[in-house]
């Protein structure tokens, strides 16, 4: 019984469609721990969170929140919550120790019982295959700029779709390319920690070709029935004014932030003013005759993860940078408004854009938010509640302009909210939470949240309440 069991109104001021998906989202690394369990083998984050410096308080995923020992138990916490779905991510040196060849039996083991236990939970399983962790062994090998490891991508989706082709209902190659590219390989602040302009944007085709590699590998071996998606964090950019030179500007951001992704994987083509932009880096002769081709292979929906906008103006910006040259053109500014732990501005507005743009832009083109959520320095109180209400604000905000979207004409099909649990982010390591479900690191305690409790509401609602 929760003090939302009493609340005599159960009407939604504002509705979501029928249908509408409710979910939480997490991701392997930043969530199982067991780094060394059963035959896995260390990812390039295993390896990029021990070199001192690159990962606050020197933090690993070696333990994180112990889900990969606590899954029955973390999925009951999303059926209290009565999510409907629940998008995870697989790691792919548990399932794939070196990168290739044979899959591990108990790597698999552990998926296709998370997966069981969410349908026996009546939730539906949503399985990212490449959030970040790539095998250290094929990152040895030369990472993703080397086309070979795009190979291996599309023999691991394989064999995944061999697995639990019959019970995932949604299969989302990649989560975020772009940080996977740009972070990791341009500015260096993500695993693998190189930075080179070149091999950013190497990375970022094998992204595209990799993920178009795997979409043919799945549809081969799932079920008709089965969705393929691809999330990407795409950037709202703002000019910071309608000259045509802060206009130029973002212009830069959006082809090498977004349009880099977009145009492969809808259009089968590379956009051309980055090709102009990307002169001085290279000539892109890494892109091979039906690369394209094979990259926008259908997919049935596009993932968008959404935090905050980004403002910006003609000028120039530090390197080693994560935009393969563009910031010797732009500068970015810091956008008004409330910020998060993260220090990112609250602007539900900039979600409102992405969404229509998206609506316009790709017509018929299902969409979910597969990442929204914001970290605050949450702690639990001397009566053991952790009361949140900036993120609660936060998420309201959102889920009011993903409302207007879908009034607006966008096809917005499903929201996951980010994260189900607090977790390692990445170089801040345990310093920021993200979760609904506060996790004592020191206990692996679990604890509701407030807001878990109004986004159960919402969910039992429909909508969002007055
Ligand atoms: C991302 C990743 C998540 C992050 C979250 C907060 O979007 O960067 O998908 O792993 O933890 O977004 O930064």
């Amino acid at each position: 019984m929760t003090a939302l069991d009493a609340r005599p109104d159960t009407t939604a001021t504002l509705r979501f469609p029928a249908g509408f998906r409710w979910g939480t989202a997490t991701a392997a690394y930043q969530i199982e721990g067991a780094a060394a369990e059963d035959g896995r083998t260390p990812s390039i984050w295993d390896t990029f969170s021990r070199i001192p410096g690159k990962v606050r308080n020197g933090d690993t995923g070696d333990i994180a929140a112990d889900h990969y020992h606590r899954v029955s138990e973390d999925i009951a916490l999303m059926r209290q919550l009565g999510v409907t779905d629940y998008r995870f991510s697989v790691a792919w040196p548990r399932v794939q120790p070196t990168g290739r060849g044979p899959a591990v039996q108990k790597g698999l083991d552990f998926y296709r019982r998370l997966v069981d236990e969410l349908l026996a939970a009546g939730i539906r399983p949503v399985a990212t295959l490449y959030h970040w962790d790539l095998p250290q062994e094929l990152e040895d090998a030369g990472g993703w700029p080397q086309r070979e490891t795009a190979q291996r991508f599309g023999e691991y989706a394989g064999i995944m779709a061999g697995a639990l082709g019959d019970r995932v209902a949604t299969w989302t190659t990649l989560n975020e390319p772009w940080c996977a590219a740009f972070l990791g390989y341009g500015n260096g602040v993500h695993a693998p920690g190189r930075t080179s302009p070149l091999a950013s944007l190497r990375a970022a085709h094998h992204f595209n070709l990799a993920h178009g590699w795997a979409v043919r590998e799945l549809r081969s071996r799932l079920p008709a029935q089965c969705e393929v998606s691809l999330t990407l964090n795409l950037h709202a950019v703002r000019p910071l004014s309608d000259s045509a030179a802060d206009v130029d500007a973002a212009r830069r951001i959006d082809a090498v932030g977004n349009r880099i992704f977009l145009d492969p994987v809808f259009h089968g083509r590379l956009p051309q003013d980055l090709v102009r932009d990307t002169a001085p880096v290279t000539d892109w002769s890494f892109v091979r005759d039906g690369d394209l081709e094979a990259a926008s292979a259908p997919i049935d929906s596009l993932g968008i993860n959404y935090y905050s906008p980004t403002v910006v103006a003609a000028g120039s910006s530090p390197a080693p940078s994560p935009w393969a040259g563009a910031e010797e053109h732009v500068r970015f500014l810091p956008a008004p408004g409330p910020r998060t732990a993260m220090d990112w501005p609250v602007d539900a507005e900039g979600l409102y854009e992405l969404l229509t743009r998206l609506r316009d832009d790709l017509p018929g083109v299902p969409l979910v938010i597969t990442e929204n959520g914001a970290a605050y320095d949450d702690y639990a109180d001397p009566s053991g509640a952790v009361k949140d209400p900036e993120r609660v604000a936060y998420l309201r905000a959102h889920l009011a302009a993903v409302h207007r979207a879908i009034e607006a004409g966008a096809d917005v099909r499903g929201y996951f909210l980010w994260s189900l649990l607090d977790n390692f982010e990445w170089a801040y390591g345990y310093s920021k939470r993200f979760g609904i479900v506060h996790v004592d690191f020191a206990t692996q305690r679990r604890t509701l949240k407030d807001s878990a409790h109004w986004y159960a509401d919402v969910i039992a609602r429909g909508g969002l309440s007055s």
